[in-house]
């Protein structure tokens, strides 16, 4: 993986904890990945787990320069996984706002193949921390199996083709990248419930992004919101 620094451990609490560590005091920097065989703290994002157990599954965090649009670092990583996920198992992901990389059934209904957690760190970058479904998916959840149904695809090959992807995403500009995102997101046409912190929630029709990735959410009176931060669950049409 030129030009990356790969920390791989086999066992650790989370690796975004790990990287924030290193990257605090100056001993990381843009293009370092921390890759563990097993989280036992792995988290999700508002105090959520992610779990996984040993040897399965990709559990990495890597830490990107950003400049000072960090939320396009997430995008270009979700990105980078759809196409590594393609590449090396010819499987179709696609991703549930914000940055869920997930399998879409054919009726609509979708599982997650793939979660994100973000740290900002300032004046260094942002760590995107990513849990990638190989070996195991808890119920519920999906798992990236080659076309072929083959589910030995090694960790540290996805993580190779993923560090590609995201130098080869990196050099669009953001207009384009937000454009990628945009086809790429699942939710856009679809009935949603968005759940936002403080117990506030809205109902609505998901009818694109803005350019800083927020979500545009039409009420059925017609009133629209923008939403850049959330939970966001795909509800039947009716
Ligand atoms: C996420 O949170 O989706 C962010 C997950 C980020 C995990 C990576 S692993 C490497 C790095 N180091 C860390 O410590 N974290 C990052 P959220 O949207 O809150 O989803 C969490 C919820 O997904 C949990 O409450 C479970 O319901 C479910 N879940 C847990 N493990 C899962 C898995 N392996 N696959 C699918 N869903 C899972």
């Amino acid at each position: 993986m030129p030009g990356w620094t790969v920390i791989h451990v086999v066992e650790t609490g989370s690796t975004n904890d790990d990287l924030f560590a290193l990257a605090t005091r100056q001993a990381a920097r843009d293009r370092t990945v921390v890759v563990a065989d097993h989280q036992s703290a792995g988290r999700g994002r508002l105090d959520r787990r992610w779990d996984a157990p040993a040897g399965k599954n990709l559990l990495c965090s890597i830490l990107l320069d950003a400049g000072n649009r960090p939320q396009m670092a997430q995008h270009i990583v979700a990105l980078a996984l759809i196409e590594a996920a393609q590449e090396v198992a010819g499987v179709d992901l696609a991703l549930k706002w914000p940055n869920d990389v997930v399998r879409v059934a054919d009726g609509g209904s979708w599982s997650k193949a793939a979660g994100m957690l973000s740290v900002l760190v300032p004046d260094v970058g942002v760590i995107v921390g990513i849990g990638v479904n190989i070996g195991w998916a808890p119920e519920g959840g999906a798992r990236i199996v080659t076309t072929d149904g083959r589910d030995d695809i090694a960790p540290l090959t996805m993580l190779s083709k993923l560090l590609s992807q995201i130098d080869r995403l990196r050099i669009m500009d953001d207009v384009a990248i937000i454009d990628v995102y945009r086809t790429a997101l699942d939710t856009i046409g679809r009935r949603v419930r968005v759940e936002m912190s403080g117990d506030q929630m809205l109902e609505g029709r998901a009818i694109g992004v803005n350019d800083d990735g927020e979500l545009i959410v039409l009420e059925a009176c017609a009133m629209s919101h923008t939403v850049g931060v959330g939970d966001v669950i795909h509800l039947r049409d009716g």
